[in-house]
């Protein structure tokens, strides 16, 4: 990389009420901060004794690089913290979930409920032979059984692999296939946009020659009951009848798998990161308890789906640890209209909400009215996840949904890191743009590629030095292709990301480093060019991408989706240019830009680069199972 690689920081800062950090549960960043620095095993100790084990460790840690055992020969069950440790401590009728249909239905459990479901189905599960470290695969529709099922796999000790369902069945078979999954669980139906989506039929075409899969088990949301054609498939609550509710927790070592999950590499197949339960539990109690400041009284939503990471660490895991109650809901944010997501924040009174900057955005073009409409004051803190939060949005999301009010923790994570790594901490002074500091717990950098630390202002390589408890243990069949991840720069964890910091230690995240675009030498983060781009009053969405050039190696083409009311012009495209030029120099001028009226993106919400260059130069995408169609 070049040494050049400039980066134009902004300078603007806001400062939260100072009752956030009164309040908080962190207290302190710098205080909580150098207490990790001065004693790292000791600090994650302590978070540990927060939660209930069924035998302590013996040590907290043991790095042999690039390997990580944490909480050695402890033993635990995730579910007893999520489930048992409330029922049995005065949480008993706090509802733990809340759940709202696309057709306006309800339905509401308690954490006895919860746990008493729990417990039914883990029986049923054992009753059709599912054993502890057996593959259960996922393919389900956002309802409560969904939750049920996942912490019933946890409380046997069987590795859930939650397919997100609105993949081909094509992603799901190939998932199957690499886990040898034993059971797959799915639905009749799910609801997306006012359409019923036949999932079920999508399974019978994903378990053709998937001989590892013994039994599909059918949750039935429409004609009731099911007509089960094969020997393989059996209702989800036909095989519950008779069961008992009450089911011991397994006990799990520390380093035993919890999950599995299938995440897009670049090139080649998707990778199975797997997940270990003391770590995992441990790294998404304390995200929870001290980042997002859940506090009893919280209602707390993420508009994720259990299907990706940010479901699994922010919508079961963490949060019932805490014991919080959880929003869940098979709603999108536009259908019926775009009034819904806010609708759900006025009605059940949600305190903590956290999405993603592609909704932000797609809210942003479609006009504050929406929100407006509703009465939002119950919120207290917002949060996003997923990609860069560019300062556009940022200030939108700032001002119309937290109402110049609440603190926006923009959190900057991976699959692999399974908790929350960077953000800016409750009552530290928010700059639109940069993502944060590295949490208590965790080293990170801004590096070159030899991994020395590059000064303030300079772009490059985020990395994390050494090992985190809730970090991957490795690539499900695949240890090569988890080492690689410590064995690229020094011995630390490549991230994968362009990063800038500065003077204060504040860490912009720039894009991936595989979309880096390098003009005349120069180096360019995608995340820069589209951020300049977004600040257009015209534009509602940018990518960018590197196309070659004769005369600089690489020049940016960027692609956008405007405005409602704004149309493509040739006058727009000499405006933008012009835009990008002032806000960051000549460099990163768009030697084209083509309007679209959608940009290609995964079904988490990230956009996908790498389809749109490859689309550009007529070369192989790589693996597209994750593109939203
Ligand atoms: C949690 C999740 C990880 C990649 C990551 C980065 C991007 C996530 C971000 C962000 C800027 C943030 N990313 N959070 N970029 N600011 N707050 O999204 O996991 O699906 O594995 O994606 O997403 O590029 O490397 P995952």
């Amino acid at each position: 990389m070049a040494e050049d690689f400039e980066v134009k920081l902004e300078k603007k800062a806001y400062i939260p009420a100072p009752h956030y950090l009164a309040n908080s549960a962190l207290g302190n960043y710098k205080e909580a901060y150098n207490k990790f620095t001065s004693d790292p095993d000791g600090f994650w100790d302590e978070k540990a004794r927060e939660l209930k084990w069924m035998r302590p460790w013996e040590k907290v840690r043991e790095w042999n690089h690039p390997y990580a055992r944490w909480f050695t020969s402890a033993k635990l069950n995730i579910t007893e913290n999520c489930l048992d440790r409330h029922v049995n401590n005065g949480r008993r009728n706090k509802l733990a979930i809340i759940w709202r249909g696309e057709d306006g239905r309800e339905e509401v459990l308690t954490y006895r409920q919860l746990y008493r479901s729990v417990m039914r189905f883990a029986n049923a599960l054992k009753s059709l032979g599912v054993q502890k470290g057996d593959r259960i695969c996922f393919y389900m529709p956002f309802v409560p059984e969904h939750v049920v099922a996942i912490l019933a796999c946890a409380r046997i000790g069987a590795i859930h692999s939650i397919v997100y369902a609105g993949f081909g069945a094509e992603a799901l078979h190939s998932r199957i296939r690499d886990a040898n999954a034993k059971i797959v669980i799915t639905a009749d139906v799910g609801k997306r946009r006012g359409k019923t989506i036949p999932l079920k039929s999508i399974v019978d075409d994903a378990v053709r020659n998937a001989p590892s899969v013994e039994k599909v088990i059918v949750l039935c949301r429409e004609k009731c009951p099911l007509e089960l054609y094969s020997e393989l498939e059996v209702d989800f609550y036909g095989i519950q009848e008779g069961m008992s509710d009450e089911c011991p927790a397994e006990e799990m070592d520390a380093e035993d798998p919890l999950f599995i999950l299938y995440t897009s590499g670049t090139t080649g197949s998707a990778k199975g990161i797997v997940h270990a339960c003391g770590g995992y539990m441990v790294g998404t109690h304390y995200t929870c308890k001290y980042i997002f400041d859940i506090k009893e009284n919280d209602v707390y939503w993420c508009s994720a789906d259990p299907g990706w990471i940010t479901g699994h660490s922010y919508i079961v895991y963490g949060p019932l640890s805490v014991g919080a109650t959880v929003v869940i809901t098979e709603t999108t944010p536009d259908y019926p209209d775009y009034g819904v997501w806010w609708s759900i924040i006025e009605e059940f009174g949600v305190s903590i909400f956290y999405t993603a900057p592609t909704a932000i955005r797609m809210f942003m073009r479609v006009g504050e009215e929406w929100p407006n409409k509703y009465d939002l004051s119950s919120l207290r803190i917002i949060g996003s996840v997923g990609e860069p939060l560019n300062p556009e949005a940022f200030e939108w999301y700032y001002r119309v949904i937290g109402k110049n009010r609440c603190p926006i923790l923009d959190t900057w994570w991976q699959t692999e890191t399974g908790m929350h790594m960077i953000t800016t901490p409750l009552g530290m002074p928010m700059k639109p743009g940069f993502a944060g500091v590295p949490i208590p717990g965790v080293f990170a950098d801004v590096v070159d590629k030899d991994g020395n630390p590059v000064p303030a202002g300079q772009g490059g390589l985020l990395v994390i030095k050494g090992p985190w408890p809730s970090m991957m243990r490795t690539v499900y069949n695949n240890d090569e292709r988890y080492r690689k991840y410590w064995t690229q720069i020094k011995d630390y964890y490549t991230v994968g990301d362009l990063a800038v910091k500065d003077d204060d230690g504040y860490i912009m995240i720039l894009g991936r480093s595989d979309d880096i675009i390098i003009v005349a030498g120069h180096n360019l983060g995608t995340a820069e060019v589209e951020s300049a781009l977004v600040e257009h009053e015209a534009v509602a969405e940018a990518a960018v991408i590197g196309v070659p050039d004769d005369i600089k190696g690489q020049a940016v083409k960027a692609f956008v989706t405007l405005v409602q009311g704004y149309e493509p012009s040739q006058k727009l495209v000499s405006e933008l240019t012009y835009h990008v030029r002032m806000s960051i120099g000549p460099i990163a001028m768009p030697n084209a830009i083509e309007f679209m009226d959608k940009l290609p993106k995964t079904r988490s919400g990230k956009i996908m680069r790498r389809l749109l260059k490859a689309k550009e130069m007529g070369i192989d995408p790589g693996d597209i199972s994750t593109l939203e169609e």
